[in-house]
């Protein structure tokens, strides 16, 4: 029985496709904001990686706790109330379905816009208590502050000026950023009859891969494993979890912003063996809709190029939304 296990583990495991993590990785960049080499670590991380992972915050721990708390109540409510929040596109709950091209994963979720007036909007379900509306609101607008400081960082750093030139884009009260909490239950199928659960790979992914389209996405999740990164050899990095830091990714509108210079990084979610449920929160930094999206001209060298053709935030989202989760967003704009 054990060697058929290994049979099809080896034959019909969903990451089948991919290699192992390379012998070169040395882990995860940590950046601590109270050390002076926090802004060359984290442009250094955004060229090689795309990710890193940021410490000394300063955001408590207890308000993180009691939000989670209050996101794993709500996601406790049976599946007919938790559908009474509406789908998922463009704001509300989402369970399995991914976008609207067919993509899927072992996951459930809400998905917010960050306005605030939005988030108490009367049309905005009413299922969702106002004790988790007021700990969303809170929270997008310190995890806003915190990824503002960050993107100046970067900005001094890079020499762009103003250094708010990026920070201002998702500081903007018209940006289009959203929020994001995940929950992805441990896989019943993986209990009840591990054969089959791995026959059916699909549903041991949670997230599958992809790379976020906006500016930048801050990650936050409760201790469980499960995300990985794509490094740039190709080879997927399991991220430890640490549910006391956040990690930051590049998204695809930054990776053009730098023209290039910047990584966008492939990510996803596989659920392992864990029985825990695991709970992310993310922020995604947008910029407005009308937003030109290309590449900083005080970051340009002399006769520098851009590798991409000129777009909108609204061009490349709505672009983004027609694609499959897994696509390269972003060929469809480079020169
Ligand atoms: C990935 C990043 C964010 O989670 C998201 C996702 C969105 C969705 O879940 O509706 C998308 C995905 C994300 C990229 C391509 C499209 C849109 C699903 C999908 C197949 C909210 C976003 O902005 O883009």
């Amino acid at each position: 029985v054990a060697a058929l296990s290994q049979l099809i583990l080896d034959n019909f495991s969903p990451n089948n496709t991919c290699k192992p993590t390379s012998s070169i990785f040395t882990g995860i960049p940590v950046v601590d904001l109270s050390k002076p080499d926090a802004k060359t670590l984290m442009v250094e991380a955004c060229k090689e990686l795309g990710f890193f992972k940021v410490v000394n915050h300063g955001i408590s721990m207890e308000f993180l706790a009691e939000l989670e708390d209050e996101a794993v109540k709500f996601f406790k409510l049976s599946q007919s109330e938790k559908e009474k929040s509406g789908s998922a596109l463009p704001f509300g709950y989402g369970s399995k379905k991914i976008g609207c091209n067919g993509d899927v994963g072992w996951v459930e979720y809400l998905l917010f816009c960050t306005n605030p007036s939005l988030i108490s909007n009367a049309f905005f379900p009413e299922i969702i208590s106002e004790t988790l509306r007021s700990l969303v609101n809170e929270y997008v607008s310190t995890v806003r502050n915190m990824a503002c400081e960050v993107l100046e960082m970067i900005a001094d750093e890079l020499q762009i000026q103003p250094r708010d030139s990026l920070s201002k884009l998702i500081r903007d009260e018209t940006s289009d950023s959203c929020f994001r909490l995940n929950h992805y239950p441990p896989c019943p199928e993986v209990e009840l009859d591990d054969q089959q659960a791995l026959l059916n790979g699909r549903n041991l992914v949670g997230f599958g891969e992809h790379t976020d389209p906006q500016i930048i996405s801050v990650v936050r999740s409760n201790n469980t494993s499960g995300l990985q990164i794509c490094l740039s050899d190709g080879t997927w990095a399991p991220v430890p979890s640490d549910n006391t830091s956040f990690f930051f990714n590049v998204g695809d509108s930054l990776q053009v912003m730098s023209n290039g210079r910047f990584r966008s990084v492939k990510h996803r979610v596989m659920l392992a063996d864990s029985l825990k449920p695991r709970v992310s929160m993310i922020y995604f930094g947008g910029p407005n809709l009308n937003e030109k999206i290309g590449p900083l001209s005080s970051l340009m060298e002399d006769g520098e190029e851009s590798l991409y053709k000129e777009f909108t935030w609204s061009e490349y989202k709505n672009s983004a939304y027609r694609t499959r989760l897994g696509e390269n967003r972003l060929k469809l704009f480079e020169k």
